[in-house]
Order: structure tokens, then C-alpha cells, then sequence
């Protein structure tokens, strides 16, 4: 694994652990949010929402004083509803109404909206509309849901499936082989997703330039325009979608949300300003969800425990309606393709099925369904090793794909274009001390805790092309960026670019990348982002591929900009362009230089100065790129930790967690650092604490902070994090994406670790996020009575 730590770099170039410039915004309370903004005439939405899960609306009424500020979906009748398409052969959509007609299918779905000067005025108004609800069966779980009978959630479709997708590569010729067979039942609760700031919407109209402007926290302004553009009927250029600062995103704001759509409706009918902002009972009730999995897992191995073939079935909870534009066939596309993980073995059956229930709708969060699949792979393969009496380290060892097969096409016909994923295994191994470990757990512990050591090593398919995004059934996402890089008049840089930095630091890398080319100070770059009037298009940001496919457009604009300055410069010093060289922003030729700013100057307020034969298009370019393959580029890891048990308690500290991570070149190594260290933090979340669990009636029990628990600063521990850097051979200076790697792994090795911890007790295996001291204890209850 060739590594570019050792490179000479430039101190504020690719690299260089630049401190982040928008934190300074942040921390000084300076940033500009949705619920910061004020406008004249501003007024506040609130929902009124369904409190059954399935039922159909008989009537509702709505008292005469508030008659003129109340809307139904009948009020909106201009309005289209949302319809996530997919090209999957056997997938159902669903019309999502921007407010409930008909019927409601889950608890929190908005059936009225009200607006008043305040949002406290347009509550209380909220409540005095009645509806009257008539019962239809619930399915609160997608067992229930598959055994419809009756009333299905969509009226038109065959059941309650949104899709099923197979696969079965040379299945039966390698489960034949085997000497070994273990089966697991693996689940992941269903979960919310908790940003600081929730769902957050703004809209009026710009009289002057005639356009709905929308201000949203999302991920994917341009996209957002293009679906308010068709829901609304409206073109394209009518719609401006601008993105803010927003409080984290996670894959909840990379879809469209009916309440986005509901207040750019109001904004384009009054013509007025229009805001709602999701309280934290909302998003824990209504929201979107994530995570929740079903595996049955059998692997078929040999006696050393190399996998010879799996078959996996996996069931997903996609909630009631399919988001756009991804489509709930996002999850089991990703689940199938990327379940073999960084393993090599060549028999694989999978059945993945996405189920419709009476819940909020699934979306994409951190890791996608890559936290699922590596918390089911990686928990089979300690099932084996135990199974062949070896160490987990050992029959990975036997599993991973080698340093020197790469590239390779894996079982799911995935390109694992670089890497070494048995080298971050062993320095995981080494960096946590298993031997050490190992002999602690032959002393036994003072205190009787009981401890325990558990690995994963995960690939994270990062910057997915269009290939990718046509064969998960959804060709409207193109997978294809733009960027422009202007030299303005004050010789700084302004880069623009359609994706949306919020939290990830691309203020600061994007503008590393482009002082890398031009030499410019990282002071005196400025990113425009997230906004349609005034970026390029882009699809967005989610599967971290902001860097790799905008940070990559970003880089080629510059590269584009280099010669156009080098012309002009080496005109303003009179010597042949063959004899200049670029110092940082300087160009240099026989003990003479000018600046970027000399250049600009020359451009902007001296044409005289300007060679004959200058591009007419000047200072300014803008390009589209994506990488030579579109197939996304693997960054992968190895997360290790120690834990020690309380066997009275059932509670479990993480004592030592360590990461291995290859994302190719770092552009910022501080950056990727602090985005591992929050995935990993998210990630301990899903693994311990974190849960929105549902009641047959589909009533969800965890609607305050109180209930939905969250890890803090004193749950997440200080991690060792150490960095191969192989770079990418398809990608800008071989960067990969990262953005979401740290919060893949944690799940499964933690849950490997308290396992390990509890095997001299006989316990029963925990199979199922997420990990509460009560399922610990009755583990080791379970164990006592067997
Ligand atoms: N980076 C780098 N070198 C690399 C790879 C990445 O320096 N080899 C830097 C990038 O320049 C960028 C950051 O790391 O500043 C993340 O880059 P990338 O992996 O391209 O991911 P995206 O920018 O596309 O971010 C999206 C990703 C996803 S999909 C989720 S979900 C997620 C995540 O990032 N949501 C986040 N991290 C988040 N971090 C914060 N604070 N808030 C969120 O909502
Ligand atoms: S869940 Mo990230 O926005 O792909």
C-alpha cells in the first residue's frame, strides 16, 4: 500500500491538515440557517398530522375563523403528487400526496397545513380542525405486511412489496463443497436519524427575477428544483433552490420531503413568504427512518472457515412511500451488490426484498445500507470462526481479498479497483494488542468485567457513476458533476459547485485542491455552493461523492485555468511562456515575476496589457467531470475495539477502538480524521442506544430525547485512527470518497467484542442492534438456561 504521507506537498495543498475555514462561522454563532433567516410578511406552517397508522379520513372539519389559512390536499389540487420511479422489473410505486388523501398511512403523516404569523398561533390552529378516521389494518412490521389480507397500503398493487430483487452466482456447484454450515438470524432496529437541525424550509417569490425561490436544508438543491419544478407545474427556471447552512444532513435531506414541497406550493399560490421547521417530535415521530434489516444468513464454509458460498435473505422495512428520487430500491440494490463485502468466495444466493408497512418512509442515512450488510457479514463470519474453533483475525485472513489480486471483480461483479484489506487487518490486530487482550482475558479482570475484543473490515463504495445508479433502477440520477473556478478581480479564486457542504469541510478541501494547481491562498478561495441560481448542476451530495466527482470537476477547471494565466502572465513579463514557472501564485521567469493578481489586474482593468491572441473567454471555466470508471471507487477499513462487560449490569464501556482507513490520497487528513471520528460516533448510536420502535398499532414509543437515546461526548471514546493511502487509479490526484465509512463498521464490532466478552458464560450470541444492557443480561440468562 503506497502511501503519499512522505510526499513534500505544499503547505495548504493536497494533503496538508489545513484547519477548516467555515468553523470559525460556527463557532461564533455567524451561521445562516433557515429558522435564522427573517423576511417581512414571513409566515410560519405547521402540520396537522395523523395520529393512527392506517385508516381511511371519513371527514374532517375545519372551524371558520381559521378556514381561510387551513389547506387540505384538496386544496391543492394544481399540485402533483410524489412518484419515486424505478426501472426494477418488479418494483410498485407509491403516490406520496403532499398531504394525506384519503387516506394515512403511518402516524405523523400531515394531513392539514396551517400558517399564522407565529409558529405557536399556527398550532393552536391546527388543533381546532377535526377528522373523523375510519380503521383499516395495520402493518406494523413487515411480517404482518407480507401476510396482507385485505386492505393493502397501496390500493393498486399486488401486495405490499415495493420490490425483490435476486441473485445466484454458481450457488449450489460451491454450498456442495462445504464441510461447515451456519445460519444466523441478524436484525437491525429501525432508526431515526437526528441532526441538530431537523427538516427546514423557506419559500416566497422573487418578483424581480419571477422565480419561486425555495431555501431548504438539503443535500440536492439541483435535484429539488427539478421534482418542485414537475410536482408544481412549473419550468425549471422558474425554481431557484437554495441550501444554506444546514445542521448536518446524513442522507435525511438527499430526498425530497412532502413538507418541502408543501410550502414552495403555498410560496407559488399567495406569493408571500412561507417557512416550517421540524421540531424534534416531528423528526422522531413523522420523520423518515433508516437501518431497520432483516438477514437470514447461512455461509457455507470449509473446515479452515474459508466461505465457499453464501445464501442470504434480506428484508427491508421501507415504510409507507418510496422516496424521491432514490427509491426505497436504493436499499436491497445496495444490500444485494455490496453484502460479500471485501470477501473473495464465488457462491452467492441472495433474496432481497423491500416490504411496505405503516411506517415513515425509509431513506438513505450514513453508510446506506453498507452498516446493515457489514453488521450481518461480519457477525457470520465470527459465527464461523467459532464454528471452526479459530480467531476471527485468522479466517478473515483466509476470506479477504489479497493486496495482489487487485483489481478484482468480486462475486457481485463489483470493481475493488486498489487496495490491501489483509494489511489493515493486521495493523488493526496490531494497533489493539489481540495477543495482549487475549492474555487479559486469561487473567480475568479485578473488577469481574469480562472483556472482550471484536473486528470488521467493510468496503465502502463511494462516488457512484451512472452505471451504478441505472442498475439500482433509477437513470434520472445522472452521476455527473460541474464546476466553475473564476480568478476574480482581487486575484482570489471563487470555485462553484452544485453539491452542498454541511459539516463535511469542502469550504476548506475544495479550495486545498484548487491551491494545489493555482497556487492561490487557501484565504483567499471562496466556494459557492448548494445553490441553482448560482452553481452548476450537479446531483448532489450523498455517497460520498462530493470530493471525488465535484472535488474532481474543481480540479480539472483549474487545470483548464493554469495555462490561460500562464499566457497572460508570461505576456506581462515579456519572456517566451516555454521559459516561466509557477511559485506558488507567482510566475517566475529570469528573476522577474507577476501574481495571480497582476494577471487579473491585466484582465479586469488593463486590456491594454492583455496579449493579442487571449482566450476571449477569460478568466473563468467551467467544466463537467467524472472519473474514467463510473462504477464508484472502494475505500475500505478495518474498526477494532476492546470492551469490557459489567455481567451484573449488562453495561458495556468501549475501553480501545481503533480504525484502519484507505480513502485513496487525503485531500485533508484532519478532514477525514474528524468525519471518521463522527461516523464511528453515529455508529456506536445504531449499535447501542439507538431505536424507533413501533407497537402493533404502529404507534411509534419513541417520540422525545427522553425515550430515543442518543450516545454523548462520555459514550464515544477516543479512537486510534492510522491511514493506508492507496490511491485511486480512476480519480483526481486518486482520492476516494469517505463520508460516510465511519459509521458502517461500529455495529458489527462492537457487537463481535461484547459476543467475545461473554463466551466464557455460555451466553447466548446478540444478534440484534441495538445492544441494551437488558438484551445483555437476558443473554447471559439464556446462556445459564441451555
Ligand atoms: N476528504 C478528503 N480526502 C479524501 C476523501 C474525503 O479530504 N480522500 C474530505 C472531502 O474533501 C470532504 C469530506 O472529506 O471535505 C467528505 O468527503 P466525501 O467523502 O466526498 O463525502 P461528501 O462530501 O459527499 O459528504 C457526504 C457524506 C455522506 S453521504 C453523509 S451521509 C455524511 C457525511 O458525508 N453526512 C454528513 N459526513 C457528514 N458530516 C457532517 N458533518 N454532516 C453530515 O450531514
Ligand atoms: S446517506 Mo449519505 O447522504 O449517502
Amino acid at each position: 500500500h503506497a502511501s503519499t504521507h512522505g510526499r513534500p506537498g505544499k503547505p495548504q495543498g493536497v494533503g496538508a491538515r489545513v484547519p477548516r475555514k467555515e468553523d470559525a462561522r460556527h463557532l461564533l454563532g455567524k451561521g445562516n440557517f433557515v429558522a435564522d433567516m427573517a423576511m417581512p410578511g414571513l409566515s410560519e406552517v405547521a402540520f396537522l398530522r395523523s395520529p393512527l397508522a392506517h385508516a381511511r379520513i371519513a371527514s374532517v372539519r375545519v372551524a371558520d375563523q381559521i378556514a381561510g389559512n387551513v389547506f387540505l390536499r384538496q386544496s391543492m389540487a394544481d399540485a402533483r403528487d410524489i412518484v419515486a420511479d424505478s426501472t426494477l422489473p418488479t418494483y410498485q410505486a407509491s403516490a406520496q400526496p403532499p398531504l394525506a388523501s384519503g387516506k394515512v398511512r403511518f402516524v405523523g403523516e400531515p394531513i392539514a397545513m396551517v400558517f399564522a404569523p407565529t409558529r405557536a398561533e399556527a398550532e393552536d390552529h391546527a388543533e381546532l380542525i377535526e377528522v373523523d378516521y375510519d380503521d383499516l389494518p395495520v402493518y406494523a412490521d413487515v411480517d404482518s405486511a407480507q401476510a396482507a389480507e385485505g386492505d393493502l397500503l397501496h390500493e393498486q398493487w399486488r401486495d405490499n412489496v415495493f420490490v425483490t430483487l435476486n441473485a445466484d452466482k454458481q450457488f449450489d456447484e460451491y454450498a456442495a463443497q462445504a464441510e461447515v454450515v451456519v445460519r444466523r438470524k441478524i436484525d437491525l432496529a429501525r432508526q431515526c436519524m437526528v441532526p441538530m437541525e431537523g427538516k427546514a424550509v423557506l419559500a416566497y417569490w422573487d418578483h424581480q427575477a419571477d422565480q419561486l425561490v425555495v431555501v431548504s436544508a438539503t443535500q440536492v438543491p439541483h435535484m429539488i428544483r427539478s421534482v418542485l419544478a414537475q410536482c408544481l407545474d412549473l419550468e425549471q427556471g422558474r425554481v431557484r433552490v437554495v441550501s444554506p447552512d444546514v445542521g448536518g444532513a446524513f442522507g435525511y435531506k438527499c430526498v425530497l420531503q412532502q413538507e418541502e414541497l408543501c410550502v414552495a406550493w403555498l410560496a407559488k399560490t399567495f406569493k408571500r413568504p412561507f417557512r416550517f421547521i421540524e421540531d424534534r417530535r416531528e423528526h422522531l415521530t413523522a420523520g423518515a427512518n433508516s437501518r431497520e434489516h432483516h438477514y437470514e444468513m447461512v455461509a457455507y464454509a470449509d473446515r479452515r472457515g474459508k466461505l465457499l458460498a453464501l445464501d442470504a435473505k434480506i428484508t427491508i422495512d421501507g415504510g409507507a412511500y418510496s422516496v424521491w428520487p432514490f427509491t426505497i430500491g436504493l436499499e436491497p440494490g445496495q444490500a444485494i451488490g455490496n453484502l460479500p463485502g471485501p470477501y473473495a468466495f464465488k457462491g452467492y444466493r441472495c433474496v432481497t426484498k423491500a416490504v411496505a408497512t405503516n411506517k415513515p418512509g425509509f431513506v438513505p442515512y450514513r453508510g446506506v445500507a453498507r452498516t446493515g450488510v457489514c453488521f450481518a457479514m461480519e457477525l457470520t463470519m465470527d459465527a464461523i470462526a467459532r464454528e471452526v474453533g479459530r480467531e476471527p483475525w485468522e479466517v478473515r485472513q483466509e476470506n479477504l481479498v489479497q493486496g495482489e489480486q487487485m483489481p478484482f471483480v468480486n462475486v457481485t461483479g463489483k470493481h475493488l479497483d486498489s487496495g490491501d484489506y489483509p494489511a489493515s487487518l493486521q495493523q488493526a490486530m496490531e494497533m489493539i494488542g489481540v495477543d495482549a487482550v487475549r492474555e487479559r482475558q486469561r487473567q480475568g479482570e479485578a473488577d469481574g468485567r469480562l472483556i472482550g475484543v471484536g473486528l470488521a473490515t467493510y468496503t465502502e463504495q463511494a462516488a457512484h457513476g451512472t452505471s451504478v445508479f441505472a442498475a439500482w433502477g433509477t437513470p434520472v440520477i445522472p452521476g455527473f458533476d460541474q464546476a466553475t473556478a473564476r480568478v476574480t478581480p482581487d486575484g482570489g479564486l471563487e470555485l462553484r459547485v452544485g453539491v452542498h457542504s454541511h459539516g463535511q469541510g469542502m469550504e476548506t478541501t475544495f479550495a486545498q485542491i484548487a491551491n494545489e494547481i493555482l497556487g492561490v491562498d487557501v484565504g483567499s478561495i471562496k466556494l459557492l455552493h448548494g445553490d441553482t441560481g448560482q452553481t452548476p448542476f450537479s446531483t448532489g451530495t450523498y455517497a460520498s461523492r462530493s470530493l471525488v466527482m465535484s472535488g474532481g470537476a474543481v480540479s480539472q477547471a483549474c487545470k483548464r485555468l493554469l495555462p490561460r494565466l500562464t499566457h497572460i502572465g508570461a505576456h506581462l513579463l515579456q519572456a517566451d511562456p516555454a521559459s516561466v514557472a509557477w511559485n506558488a501564485d507567482r510566475l517566475e521567469a529570469d528573476g522577474k515575476s507577476v501574481s495571480v493578481k497582476d494577471v487579473a489586474d491585466a484582465w479586469y482593468l488593463r486590456p491594454q496589457l492583455l496579449p493579442p491572441d487571449v482566450d476571449p473567454s477569460g478568466l473563468e471555466v467551467t467544466v463537467g467531470y467524472k472519473p474514467k470508471v463510473d462504477t464508484g471507487c472502494f475505500t475500505y477499513a478495518t474498526h477494532a475495539a476492546v470492551v469490557a462487560v459489567d455481567p451484573g449490569t449488562g453495561g458495556v464501556e468501549i475501553l480501545d477502538y481503533v480504525v484502519v482507513e484507505d480513502c485513496g490520497t487525503m485531500i485533508n487528513p484532519m478532514v477525514v480524521e474528524g468525519q471518521t471520528i463522527g461516523g464511528v460516533a453515529q455508529g456506536i448510536g445504531t449499535a447501542f442506544y439507538e431505536e424507533t420502535p413501533y407497537d402493533e398499532n404502529g404507534q411509534p414509543l419513541a417520540s422525545t430525547l427522553a425515550d430515543y437515546m442518543l450516545p454523548g461526548a462520555t459514550e464515544v471514546p477516543n479512537m486510534r485512527l492510522h491511514h493506508f493511502e492507496t490511491p485511486s487509479p480512476h480519480t483526481e490526484f486518486g482520492a476516494k470518497g469517505m463520508g460516510e465509512g465511519g459509521a458502517i463498521a461500529p455495529p458489527a464490532v462492537l457487537f463481535n467484542a461484547v459476543n467475545d466478552a461473554l463466551r466464557p458464560l455460555g451466553a447466548a450470541e446478540l444478534l440484534r442492534t441495538p445492544l441494551s444492557p437488558t438484551r445483555v443480561l437476558a443473554a447471559i440468562a439464556q446462556g445459564k438456561q441451555t
